[in-house]
């Protein structure tokens, strides 16, 4: 008898990749204690295959010279794995080995997680299915935060932006804290909350601004002021400090942009550094990446939100065991044909098979970086 058909994925090989450097205007300058942002700067990625399909993921590369150091490396990575299966998992440890002598971080680690979501995109539009669906999840909507703005600036500012973000109905905001003084990121925090309803959170970020002594005194202050978790209070990879600080405040500390592969959660919670989790697709190894730390959050018991890349987090969060927020920033919808929907404060997943991105040729030619 011959053996029932069972559907396969179409066996993908990769081809080449190609890519585009943009840089999009925000709506609203992004004032951290690090550096403010007024453009986003942005790799756009095509993976093509022998067969036809194209797998499409962008980076968010934080300055202009970034988008160029990222190419030239996931240039190098595509020419590594050129003719082998679209297997993430075999590509994730060949080029884990290729890379080993310069390390996989920052930038390497940017274009190696750029790569395997492009892989995970192709496979998904190979299976006509939304990838939260290849994952193990239907897509669903996902509750989201709104961190399209607030960053450092005046109470009266912040507290009036803060409200606009709101439309789309979100039910929290982010606001980046690290002002000189304590009084002053006080009365920040008071103008915010004063100005949003009891039952939007408020999320606040310091970006590393802080000792961690420091940390501990302005968390002591603002912990009865209505904030729902206190981000990067000190040195992202401080877990000691990250630890005492945990220790000394009732309110959560979160952290996770800065994670570099899921091997760092599992360093920050052996240490107690935090009590949530927001890894960023991008730094903890694309979605492959992903699904090792949504493991290791859900064994933890530990809320997991994302960080920035809205659009390809929705589809990984709805895999997520202990799926907390969505961080949603706008920044990418000037060059998407079709930009995530958020309603009621809801991100919603597109039942588009893959990711579902598709770039505005026009859009992508007006913002280009040039070559
Ligand atoms: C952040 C910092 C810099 C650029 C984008 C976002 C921030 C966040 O730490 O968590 O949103
Ligand atoms: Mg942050």
């Amino acid at each position: 008898m011959p053996a029932p058909s069972v559907p396969e994925l179409p066996p993908l090989t990769i081809r080449g990749v190609t890519t585009f450097a943009v840089e999009v205007p925000m709506t609203y300058p992004l004032g951290t204690s690090a550096a403010t942002v007024t453009r986003a700067p942005l790799l756009l990625v095509e993976l093509e295959t022998d067969e036809g399909i194209t797998g499409r993921t962008y980076l968010f590369c934080y300055r202009r010279s970034v988008p160029r150091a990222i190419d030239a490396v996931l240039r190098d990575a595509v020419s590594v794995v050129e003719g082998d299966p679209a297997a993430p998992l075999e590509i994730a440890s060949k080029l884990a080995r290729r890379f080993a002598l310069v390390g996989v971080a920052s930038v390497v680690r940017m274009a190696l997680s750029a790569l395997d979501a492009a892989i995970w995109d192709a496979l998904a539009v190979a299976a006509g299915a939304p990838l939260a669906t290849l994952l193990g999840a239907r897509p669903r909507p996902i509750p989201a935060y709104n961190s399209s703005g607030l960053g450092l600036m005046s109470p009266d500012a912040a507290a009036d932006e803060a409200e606009k973000l709101l439309a789309g109905g979100f039910r929290s905001v982010k606001l980046r804290l690290g002002h000189p003084t304590l009084e002053e990121d006080l009365a920040v925090t008071r103008a915010v909350r004063g100005r949003l309803p009891d039952e939007i959170a408020l999320p606040v970020d310091y970006n590393q601004a802080l000792s961690v002594s420091e940390a501990i005194r302005r968390g002591r202050a603002l912990e009865s002021e209505g904030i729902a978790w206190l981000e990067e209070p000190t040195r992202h990879d401080d877990y000691a400090g990250n630890a005492a600080i945990a220790r000394a405040l009732s309110v959560p500390v979160q952290l996770g942009e800065n994670f570099n592969g899921p091997e760092s959660m599992i360093e920050a919670l052996g240490a107690g550094a935090c009590d949530h989790v927001m890894p960023d697709a991008a730094r903890i190894g694309g979605v492959t990446g992903w699904i090792q730390a949504a493991g290791i959050a859900a064994a933890h018991r530990i809320e997991m939100s994302s960080h920035l890349l809205p659009e390809l987090s929705a589809h990984l969060l709805a895999a997520t065991p202990t799926c907390h927020y969505l961080e949603y920033v706008d920044w990418a919808d000037a060059i998407l044909e079709e930009p995530l929907q958020i309603a009621d404060g809801l991100a919603r997943i597109p039942e588009r098979p893959g990711i579902g991105l598709r770039f505005r040729p026009e859009a992508v030619e007006a913002l280009s970086l040039g070559r």
